[in-house]
C-alpha cells in the first residue's frame, strides 16, 4: 500500500488529502497555513455517509403525474430511484415542455448559493451556461450576504457594488497608520476561516495581531463580545441589535454640536451635508438625534457615545461595518450612515483610516485589494432579461404578476414553472422556511443537483446526484488570494454521482446543443484550457509554470493585482475635481437626489433612523422578549458539511447549540447542556443551550446551517428537531430599495424542552423505492 498525498482546495482553505489505494484516509492541514480551519479534516466521514445521494431519484407523485399545485407533496413524498438515461430524458423533456408552453422566463435558474471552490466546476456557472444556451432563464440579483450594501453603496460612493473592497484600507496600512478602529458588528475570526473560492493560507488572524501589537485600539460594537478576538483587548459596547444607525447618529450629532466634524472634507468632497445636519438637529421632526436619544435606543450609554465622538475625531480612526448589520430591517441605513460618520470624523481618505466594510467576514477582505484575472467557465449572455431580487423567491412563487419596487424600478414578479437549483441550499438560506415550503409547492417541477439528501433535495421532484469537489479535477482561485491551487480528483464519485458538467452535457446532448455547451472539450481539457488562458493573459512563462508543473506542485503564486483601483478616497480628498467618484455628483452622497426621487417611505434621501419591525423595543417583545442573532456558524460554511465531523462534534444531543446570557436562562429554568425550544409565531426549533456572558442579555445566538428537520414536513409551523434558525426568521425585505433579506431582525422566546427527545432525522435519506 502506498499512500499518496494530494492537494485539496475548499472555501475554508487548502489541505492535503492522504489517499491509500483509492481510499480517502484523511485530510490534513498544509504545513504553510498558519491558521488552518478545523472544518477540512471533518469532510472525510461525510464523503460516504448515509445522507449521500447515490442514484438519480424522482419524487413518486411527480413520476405518477399527480396534480400538485398548492398541496404538500414536496417534502413528504417517497422517491423512486431511476437510471441516468431515464433521469436525463425526464429533465430534458420537462425543460422542453415548460419552455414551449410557458416561455423561457418560466425557468428559474437564479440558483443562489456558494457551491464549492473550483474555477471550472463552478455550479452556477455551469447551470447558467447550460440554461442560457437553451433559451435563457429568470435570474436572481444580488446576494443573501450583502444585498442592502450592494444596492446602497453605488448611490453613496459610486462604482461597482463590490469596488469598496479595493478602496478601503488593507490590514497592513491600518497597523501602520491607524490609532482607533470602531467595528460595528465586530471582527469575528470564526468568519475569516472562509474565503470565497478558496485560499492558500489564512492571514487575517495574524494581521489583526499585528495591528494590536502596533498599538491600534479596537472598539467592538456588537451584541456579542466574542465578535472580537481576546488578543485585541477590544472595548466592548453591547448594542441592542439593529440599532447601529441610531448609535452612529448619536455620535454624529455630538460631533456636529461640538463643531468637531471635518467641515472642509464635507464641503469639498461630499454633497448634502446641510440637509442631513438639519435632520440630525431635529429641525423637521423636533427630535435632535443627540447622545441621550441614541442611548435610549441602543442601550449604549450617553457617555460612551460622546466619548466615541471625541476619540473618532481626535485620533486617526477607521470605522468598520460588517455584513450582519445590513442583513436586517432597513439594512441600507447602517451602511450609508457609517460612510457619513467616517466623512464627518476627518479620517476619510487618510492612509489606513476612514471607512471599510466586511473586514474579517472573509479571510482575504483587507488582505489584498484584488487578484488578477483567472479563467473560469465562460459565461453565455442570458437571452431572458427577467430577474428577481435574490431574497424575493417565495414572493415570486406565491404572487406571480405582482409588481414590487427595486432600486428605483418597478419589477413584475415572473411566473416560475420550473425551478432548477444547482450549488445552493434555499432550505438553509431563505428566511421563514415554512413560508418557503408553502411557496415551493406551486411550480410544476423542481430539479436539484445535490451530493447529499439535505432538505432542498428532499423538497425536490428530481434529484440528480453530483460528485463533490473531492471527486473531480479542477483548480481553485479565491477572492483576493494571490494563489491558484490544484484540485485533482482524490476519490471516485460516490455511487452513480456525476459532475454537474457531465450532467449538463448529457442534457444538452438530448436538447441538441452539446457541442456549444462542451466546446468539444473533456473535463480535464477544460481545466488545462482555463489554466492556459490564465497563463497567457498573465504573461506566459514569466508569470506561471506550465500546467504539468503546476499540477505536480499543487500551488502557484499569481502576480500581485496592480490596479488602478478607481474611486479612491485619498484621491478624492486630494482633488475632488480631478478624481470624482462615480456618483451622480462625483462626491460622496450624504444626500442622494436619486434615492430621494424614488419617494420610498422606508429609505429616504439621507440616512435615517427607522424603527425595525422586530427589535427589543417593539410591542411584539412583550410576547417574544429575545432578539435572535442567526449568524454564521463557526463549525462549517452555512449548511455545508453540517454532516461533517467538525459540525457534528459541536452539537448538543444532536442539536445545534444556542447561546444565551445566564440572566435570561435563569428565570426560564434553563441550564447549560439542556435541550430548549426556541419559538415565535412563525415556527419553532429545538437547540442545545449554552450559557455565556459573551452574549448580552436579551439576545440569543443560534447559527445558521443546521439542516432543517421538520417533524411533520407538510404541516405549517411544525417543530424543527435540529435547530435551523430560519424557521424563526421573517421573510421581509430590508426596504423597497434593495429588497434584501432581513434575517437578523427576529424576536423569539426560549423555553425548556422537557418532553421526550425526538430523533434527529436530518441526515437520513427519504424513503427510496427502486
Ligand atoms: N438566518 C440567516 N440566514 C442566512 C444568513 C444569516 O446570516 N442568517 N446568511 C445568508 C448568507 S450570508 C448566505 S451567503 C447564504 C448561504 O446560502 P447557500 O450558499 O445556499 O448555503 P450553502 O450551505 O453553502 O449551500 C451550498 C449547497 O451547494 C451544495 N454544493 C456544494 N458544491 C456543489 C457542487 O459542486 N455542485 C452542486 N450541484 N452542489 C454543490 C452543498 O451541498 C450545499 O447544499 O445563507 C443566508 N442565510
Ligand atoms: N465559519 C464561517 N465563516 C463564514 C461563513 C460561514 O458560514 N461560516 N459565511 C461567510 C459568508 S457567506 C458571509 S456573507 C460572511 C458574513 O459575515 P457577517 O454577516 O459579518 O457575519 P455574521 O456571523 O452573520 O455576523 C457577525 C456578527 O455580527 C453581529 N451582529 C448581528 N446583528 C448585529 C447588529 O444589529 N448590530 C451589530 N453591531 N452587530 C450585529 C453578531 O453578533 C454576529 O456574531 O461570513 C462568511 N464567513
Ligand atoms: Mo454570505
Amino acid at each position: 500500500m502506498v499512500e499518496r498525498r494530494m492537494s485539496v482546495a475548499t472555501h475554508w482553505g487548502s489541505y492535503i488529502a492522504v489517499v491509500d489505494s483509492g481510499q480517502l484516509v484523511r485530510i490534513e492541514p498544509r504545513y504553510d497555513d498558519p491558521v488552518p480551519s478545523p472544518i477540512g479534516p471533518g469532510m472525510v466521514t461525510a464523503a460516504d455517509d448515509s445522507a449521500r445521494v447515490l442514484r438519480p431519484a424522482v419524487r413518486k407523485g411527480w413520476l405518477n403525474g399527480e396534480p400538485r399545485a398548492h398541496d404538500t407533496a414536496r417534502g413528504t413524498d417517497a422517491f423512486v430511484e431511476v437510471s441516468w438515461d431515464d433521469a436525463i430524458t425526464l429533465v430534458s423533456d420537462e425543460l422542453r415542455r415548460v419552455r414551449a408552453q410557458h416561455g423561457d422566463s418560466a425557468v428559474f435558474g437564479g440558483s443562489y448559493g456558494w457551491a464549492s471552490a473550483g474555477r471550472f466546476h463552478h455550479a452556477q456557472g455551469q447551470l447558467h451556461r447550460f440554461l442560457a444556451l437553451g433559451g435563457g432563464y429568470t435570474d436572481s440579483r444580488n446576494t443573501y450576504s450583502t444585498a442592502a450594501l450592494e444596492v446602497i453603496l453605488p448611490h453613496v460612493i459610486g462604482g461597482h457594488p463590490w469596488s469598496y473592497q479595493s478602496r478601503m484600507p488593507m490590514w497592513g496600512e491600518i497597523a501602520e497608520n491607524c490609532e482607533l478602529v470602531v467595528a460595528f458588528g465586530g471582527l469575528a475570526l470564526k468568519n475569516s476561516q472562509i474565503n470565497p473560492g478558496g485560499l492558500a493560507r489564512h492571514q487575517t488572524q495574524n494581521l489583526q495581531r499585528q495591528c494590536r501589537e502596533a498599538g491600534v485600539r479596537f472598539v467592538n460594537i456588537s451584541p456579542i463580545r466574542s465578535d472580537t478576538a481576546g488578543f485585541l483587548d477590544a472595548e466592548w459596547l453591547p448594542v441592542i441589535p439593529n440599532t447601529d444607525t441610531a448609535a452612529m447618529l448619536g455620535i454624529a450629532h455630538t460631533m456636529l454640536v461640538n463643531g468637531w466634524h471635518d467641515e472642509d472634507f464635507l464641503r469639498r468632497c461630499c454633497v448634502g451635508f446641510d440637509r442631513f445636519a438639519s435632520y440630525l438637529a431635529g429641525e423637521l421632526d423636533g427630535i435632535p438625534k443627540d447622545a441621550a436619544w441614541a442611548a435610549k435606543i441602543t442601550g449604549i450609554s450617553r457617555d460612551a457615545i460622546t466619548d466615541l465622538a471625541g476619540r473618532l475625531t481626535t485620533q486617526r480612526s477607521l470605522i468598520m461595518v460588517n455584513y450582519a448589520v445590513q442583513r436586517a430591517d432597513h439594512g441600507e441605513q447602517p451602511i450609508w450612515m457609517s460612510v457619513v460618520l467616517a466623512a464627518m470624523a476627518g479620517s476619510m481618505g487618510r492612509p489606513g483610516c476612514g471607512w471599510g466594510a466586511g473586514y474579517a467576514t472573509m479571510d482575504a477582505t483587507g488582505v489584498a485589494p484584488d487578484r488578477p484575472f483567472v479563467g473560469t467557465i465562460p459565461e453565455v449572455s442570458n437571452p431572458v432579461p427577467d430577474f428577481i431580487p435574490v431574497a424575493r423567491i417565495a414572493d415570486a412563487l406565491l404572487h406571480p404578476g405582482k409588481t414590487i419596487d427595486y432600486d428605483g424600478r418597478r419589477l413584475t414578479l415572473p411566473e416560475l414553472r420550473l425551478i432548477y437549483w444547482c450549488g445552493g441550499n434555499p432550505f438553509h438560506h431563505h428566511q421563514d422556511l415554512h413560508r418557503l415550503a408553502r411557496a415551493w409547492q406551486t411550480p410544476d417541477t423542481v430539479v436539484v443537483h445535490e451530493a447529499w439528501w439535505n432538505t432542498t433535495a428532499k423538497f425536490a421532484d428530481i434529484v440528480l446526484p453530483v460528485a463533490t469537489s473531492l471527486e473531480r479535477d479542477d483548480f481553485a482561485a479565491g477572492f483576493s488570494d494571490p494563489h491558484i491551487v490544484a484540485m485533482p480528483k482524490v476519490r471516485e464519485p460516490a455511487g452513480e454521482s456525476r459532475t454537474d458538467h457531465n450532467i449538463f452535457a448529457a442534457l444538452a446532448s438530448q436538447l441538441g446543443y452539446e457541442r456549444e455547451f462542451t466546446e468539444s472539450r473533456s473535463e480535464i481539457e477544460w481545466v488545462r484550457h482555463l489554466y492556459e488562458q490564465t497563463r497567457t493573459k498573465l504573461g506566459g512563462d514569466a508569470a506561471l509554470p506550465s500546467f504539468d508543473d503546476f499540477w505536480r506542485s499543487a500551488t502557484a503564486e499569481l502576480p500581485a493585482a496592480t490596479g488602478p483601483f478607481p474611486g479612491s478616497f485619498e484621491d478624492l480628498r486630494s482633488d475632488p475635481q480631478r478624481f470624482p467618484l462615480l456618483t451622480p455628483s462625483g462626491r460622496i452622497e450624504i444626500f442622494s437626489e436619486e434615492i430621494d426621487s424614488f419617494a420610498y417611505d422606508d429609505c429616504a434621501g439621507h440616512p435615517k433612523w427607522f424603527e425595525p419591525v422586530e427589535w427589543l423595543r417593539a410591542d411584539l417583545s412583550d410576547r417574544f422578549p429575545l432578539h435572535l442573532i442567526s449568524n454564521q456558524p463557526a463549525s462549517r460554511l452555512h449548511s455545508q458539511y453540517d454532516n461533517g465531523g467538525r459540525s457534528l462534534s459541536s452539537k448538543i444531543d444532536g442539536r445545534e447549540p444556542v447561546t444565551m446570557n445566564p440572566m435570561d436562562a435563569a428565570p426560564r429554568g434553563i441550564e447549560s447542556g439542556m435541550i430548549v425550544r426556541v419559538y415565535n409565531d412563525r415556527g419553532s426549533c429545538l437547540a442545545g443551550a449554552v450559557l455565556s456572558d459573551d452574549v448580552m442579555p436579551g439576545v440569543v445566538q443560534l447559527s445558521t446551517g443546521a439542516w432543517w428537520d421538520p417533524v411533520q414536513p407538510g404541516m405549517d409551523g411544525t417543530l424543527d428537531r435540529h435547530g435551523n434558525p430560519n424557521v424563526l426568521t421573517a421573510d421581509r425585505p430590508c426596504s423597497r430599495l434593495s429588497q434584501g433579506p432581513s434575517a437578523l431582525s427576529a424576536l423569539v422566546d426560549v423555553e425548556r424542552y422537557d418532553s421526550p427527545l425526538p430523533d434527529v432525522l436530518a441526515f437520513s435519506p427519504p424513503s427510496l423505492e427502486h
